[in-house]
């Protein structure tokens, strides 16, 4: 048929992961059938963001009561249903943990004949955002959701707070999220490697379009809210310096002195660039031999900016800062998923000080800060906060 022939060998999503588990024998599918629940929320978030608009400009939105006189819930409500029944009827899912809800969700089976007779619990423990950065949906601006999966550890009947939900992101089996953006994307790791899929609208399906994604070791894009700059301490401030106004290159990545640069480059200076910054790798600059500054790509939605890291490189950062001292993102729904999703694809992710996956929250919706991204660039960032730690 030729080159340019439609594929009709489809990878599916469910057919991938049936693939990848098949490779674990002790794999039961189980996984396999919560990822179909998830899919399907994400597919059906997909369809109600879409319609979103036009539900406004019809007035079956924006708080108007519509045409069954019922008021209808705002989109992240909605998706939150949708996230939780699907996940309830599953008959995989021992707890759920939604950024919506106050408490932990423990699954029981209900009795034959009640409403939720569907309920059955299972052995995975769920934590998500079913609809993150919701307020950018009014101006079109791209959203998504993210989950993160535990299996309850042996022996637990799923009844404990403390025992099955509050763990640290190390204890992750896997960890996945959703973007609604220009195309319906789902990008998910199960511990081996992180593939992205798209989802076919005319098929209902997720495509895999990007097997094996790799966060590239250095990225020429730093990703922060520039308005918290009053806000910021000394090593945020310093590294989003050396973002804007690179040190020219004294030193190679080993440290040792570069040879042969003029004068000049040395003594390249900005009246801004703060003293002492990183000497930085001489093959990043230009043909003076100063690195060119990186650009700034902030888009307020986490998946959109998570997104783009992996794909582009550079560190995305939510810092934690004078006003918000545990930073703004929270850490099972939010901070554990992307930093396993960054490490399966040989990223890093630091709150500054400590390794983001290690972190175990103490309560369902603890925050923390985070830089996410290149690992190279992230290990900058590492070592101006031990710098700051150190002149302590
Ligand atoms: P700011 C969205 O509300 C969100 O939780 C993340 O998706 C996003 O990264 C962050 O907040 C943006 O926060 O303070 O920069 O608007």
């Amino acid at each position: 048929l030729g080159p340019d022939a439609p594929v009709t060998d489809l990878i599916t999503l469910t057919r991938h992961t049936l693939s990848e588990q098949r490779r674990h024998a002790s794999a039961s599918g189980d996984l396999t059938l919560l990822l179909v629940s998830l899919q399907l929320s994400c597919k059906y978030v997909s369809s109600l963001v879409r319609r979103a608009g036009l539900a406004n400009v019809t007035g079956l939105a924006g708080g108007g009561p519509n045409i069954q006189g019922e008021k209808v819930q705002r989109l992240d409500v909605l998706a939150n249903e949708v996230f939780m029944n699907s996940l309830r009827t599953s008959g995989r899912a021992a707890v759920l943990v939604s950024e919506e809800d106050e408490n932990a969700f423990f699954v029981t089976a209900a009795p034959e004949g009640s409403p939720d007779a569907d309920s059955r619990p299972g052995r995975y423990v769920v934590c998500f955002d079913p609809l993150d950065g919701s307020s950018n949906i009014d101006c079109g601006v791209s959203i998504g959701s993210i989950f993160g999966i535990y299996r309850l550890p042996e022996g637990s009947d799923g009844t404990s707070l403390e025992r099955d939900v509050l763990r640290p992101g190390t204890e992750l089996m896997a960890a996945g999220y959703a973007l609604y953006g220009s195309f319906t994307g789902l990008v998910l790791a199960t511990g081996d490697g992180v593939n992205g899929y798209t989802l076919d609208p005319s098929l209902g399906e997720f495509i895999l379009t990007h097997p094996s994604m790799r966060i590239p070791s250095r990225g020429n894009i730093y990703s922060i809210n520039e308005g918290n700059a009053s806000k910021w301490g000394p090593a945020v401030t310093r590294w989003v310096n050396h973002c804007k106004f690179p040190e020219a290159p004294t030193a190679d990545a080993e440290g040792k002195p570069l040879a042969g640069l003029d004068e000049a480059t040395l003594k390249v200076t900005h009246p801004l660039r703060p003293a002492g910054s990183l000497a930085v790798r001489a093959d990043e600059h230009d043909n003076h031999g100063t690195r060119k500054p990186r650009s700034l790509r902030y888009v307020g939605s986490m998946v959109a900016d998570v997104h783009r890291t992996f794909l582009h490189g550079g560190v995305f950062a939510y810092p934690a800062d004078r006003s918000s001292p545990n930073g703004k993102l929270r850490i099972l729904y939010e901070v554990l998923p992307m930093a396993f999703l960054c490490e399966q694809a040989g990223g890093r992710c630091t709150t500054g000080l400590k390794r983001a996956l290690a972190i175990r929250p103490d309560k369902l919706h603890a925050r923390t800060g985070i830089f996410l991204g290149s690992a190279l660039d992230v290990a900058e960032v590492e070592r101006m906060y031990q710098d700051e730690e150190n002149a302590k």
